[in-house]
Order: C-alpha cells, then structure tokens, then sequence
C-alpha cells in the first residue's frame, strides 16, 4: 500500500548496476532458496544461455555482479529461465482440461493464502478473508514492507487470535527485498503497523516453516486448489518461485494487489509493493500462472469514506471496533497526505476481487516490471495492444518491417464497482 518516498541512497547499489550487494546474500539463504546447484548448470553452454537469457528478462546482468552475487543472480535468473521457458506452456495445456472437470462442480470455499505486510489495509483484508465464508483461508505468510518482517508476524499473529482463528497457519518470510533495503511506512499505517492501536497479545503461535517453504508445501498438498492473494510486496512469492518452479501449473490463481498502468502512489511511475522488490515482482508476473493485477486502477476508486465509517460505527464488536479505529487512522493520514475522498482499500480490493471477480472488469496485457529506470524502477509497464514493432537493422537506420505479438501474461483489472465492494466490505465486518 502506500509508503512515503524513500531516498534514494536508501537503495543498495544494485547487482545488476556493477556493484557488490552483500546484503542481497542473507536472505537467500540454505533455508530459503536451494542455490547449491547453480554452479554446475552454468558449465554448461545452454545453461549459460538460459541465465543470459533470463537476466535480460529480469533485466539483471550477471557479468558485472560479484562472485556471490553472481551466483544468487544466477540463482534468481535460473529459476526464472526455467519458469518462464519450461513451465509456463505446461500450464496453458492444463487449463482448459482443469476448467472441463470442475465445470458442474459445487461451488466449495476458495482455498487461499495471503502473503501480507500487515499493514493497516492488511489487517482490513484479513479481517474481509475471515469473515467471507467463500475463502478458506488456509495461511498467512509474512512479508517486509509496510513493516518490518518481525512486527508484521506479530501484528499478523494479533489478527488472527483477535478472530479466534489461531487454526489459520501463520509463518514468517524472507526479511528484506531481493536486492534493496527495505522501506517502512509507519508514516501511513502508523508505528506499530496496526493504526497504533494495540491488540491483546496473541494466543496464537507462529507455523515454524519459513513462508515460502509453507507456500509450496500447501499448493503440493492441495493442486490446483490454492489460490495465492499477495498484498504486499512479492519476495515471498518469487523465493517460493525460485525454490520449486513446479508450483506454477499446481496454483489455481494468483490475485494481488500491487502496480499501476496510471502512474504511481510512492512517486509519479511506482506502485509501493512493486517498487518495494521489483526484481520479485517481474519474476512472479513472468511465472507463466493465471494472474490478476489489482492495482492503483482500480483501489484508488476504491475509497472508504466518512459515510462508510459512520455505518460501520453503528455496529460493535472486537473486529468491528477494531476496523473502525483503523479506518478513522486512515481517513486521518488521507486527510492530512492524500488526495482527498476517502481512503483507497488497496488490500481489501485484492481479497474482494478473490471473494467475486465480478466487482473488477479486466483487460489481457503483457506487462514488465521495468527494473532499471532512473524515474521508473518499479513501475508495471502494460502493453495494452499486446503487439511491438519488428525493427531490423538496414545500415544505419532500423526500419520497421512489421508487427509482432506479444503473450498478455496479466489480467490488468481496469473497472470496479466500488460501491458494491465497500458494501461488502462493510457488511463482513458488521457486528463480528
Ligand atoms: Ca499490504
């Protein structure tokens, strides 16, 4: 969600931009990502290819990066080669066959995980989730971003102990970005993440798996059921990508909230979860899955007003009156910062849409995560035609000698219904 602009020496030098990045290496860990093998792929003149070929994509370049951080680029743009040449097609060929079979199916809860930042908006989304009976939440994973890893976990422990739901597994995550420091944003979401209003503290325990390894160990355990909801940024996701590639075609979807075809919210190009991991976010957009982007196209429609609140004020209960402090945080922050209007549910929008894709219209778009621009690193770049022009080479000059296709990769929601969405919103969280 939103995060204050963060200075620029705040971003280590990048790997792919000449400099050693020893901070890049502590998260990827033994535990986190399986690097040990990257060695011996890269003898080999294809795989060579394929991590020259997957930077490029990724837009990291491997030549000029340390040895370490060669190998975890190499790690990075391996796994994203792979998914990106080996897997994707295999989870087209499966679609139609999955969509044929479960076509008369009952309509049974939605299997859904939630890798948050929480977060004021998160806490919203949770408490949207746990209270909307098509969503079985199955886990929350913990990311860095709006807050720390350490006081995310915590506030997501407080959330689910607030909603007597300590069956909800709930696993820490990775600890910062891929290859950046992380930003805070205590300005929007307040010190402690939760508007600063202090939960009791939780009766649940925390799932001792690290979140990526807990992602990939449900989708396996339940194929083609899960349905991921990232709303924070996606150093989860892509780890868990990295790790094992062979989630992709096991994963039903994949809904999140994050970039922006219309501008940003931490500055003029980027949407604060991309801008937070773009290296992340181009993996997960690239993974070759079903996903739907949420993004400031449509949450900035999506604002919670004074006469939402006012509704919601009439109503009591542990979560209702913890909901309507949060949203008078909120209004406040959006008064005092924002645009005006109201206060854009970004996290909430994401959950609504898993809940029913009918309050979103989409549009098909092949999007990048552009990862090196001096005013546009992390901004979501959408080919809406779907089509480049083909330049060759004449001496001196291209010419454009026709038009190709581009893969859409992205369902970019473009329309909301908002009101209908604040509305169920509201109705979730009344009197619970
Ligand atoms: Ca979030």
């Amino acid at each position: 969600m939103l995060t204050p602009r963060g200075p620029k020496d705040s971003l280590l030098p990048f790997c792919g931009l000449g400099g050693p990045c020893p901070e890049v290496i502590p998260i990827i860990t033994p535990q986190s990502v399986n690097c040990g093998s990257a060695e011996v792929p890269l003898r080999s003149r294809g795989a060579r290819k394929g991590v020259r070929k997957a930077a490029a994509l990724a837009g990291i370049s491997a030549r000029n990066a340390s040895w370490r951080s060669a190998m975890s680029v190499a790690c990075v743009a391996l796994g994203l080669g792979f998914i990106t040449l080996a897997v994707a097609p295999l989870t087209h060929a499966n679609e139609n066959a999955r969509a044929l079979a479960t076509a008369n199916a009952p309509a049974a809860p939605k299997k859904v995980i939630i890798d948050t930042d929480p977060g004021t908006d998160d806490a919203l989304a949770i408490l949207l989730a746990l209270n909307s009976p098509e969503l079985d939440v199955r886990a929350l994973t913990v990311v860095p971003g709006n807050v720390t890893a350490q006081q995310g976990l915590e506030n997501a422990l407080k959330l689910v102990s607030l909603t007597n739901r300590c069956d909800v597994h709930v696993a820490g995550g990775a600890q910062h970005p891929l290859f950046q420091k992380l930003i805070t944003a205590e300005l929007w979401h307040g010190a402690n993440g939760l508007a600063n209003v202090e939960l009791p503290p939780s009766k649940c325990k925390a799932d001792p798996r690290f979140g990526p390894d807990l992602i990939i160990q449900m989708i396996h355990e339940s194929p083609h059921e899960i349905t991921l909801v990232p709303v924070g940024p996606l150093t989860n996701i892509a780890l868990a990508l990295l790790k094992d590639p062979s989630i992709v075609p096991l994963v039903k979807e994949v809904v999140i909230m994050g970039g922006s075809i219309s501008g940003g919210n931490v500055n003029a190009a980027a949407e604060a979860n991309i801008y937070n991991d773009p290296e992340a976010a181009q993996i997960v957009f690239h993974a070759g899955w079903r996903l739907t982007m949420v993004g400031l196209d449509v949450g900035d429609k999506t604002l919670y007003d004074q006469a939402h609140l006012d509704q919601l004020s009439k109503t009591h209960g542990p979560e209702n009156d913890f909901a309507v402090k949060v949203l008078t945080f909120l209004l406040g922050q959006e008064a005092k910062y924002g645009a005006g209007g109201g206060s854009p549910m970004y996290d909430p929008l994401a959950v609504g849409t898993a809940i029913d894709p009918s309050i979103v219209s989409t549009q098909p778009m092949h999007v990048d995560v552009e990862s090196r621009g001096e005013f546009t690193r992390g901004e979501t770049v959408a080919n809406r035609r779907n089509a480049v022009e083909r330049n060759v080479l004449h001496g001196d000059r291209y010419v454009i000698e026709g038009i190709d296709h581009v893969d859409p990769n992205v369902q970019v929601c473009t329309g909301v219904n908002a009101e209908k969405f604040l509305q169920l919103l509201n109705s979730r969280l009344a009197g619970k």
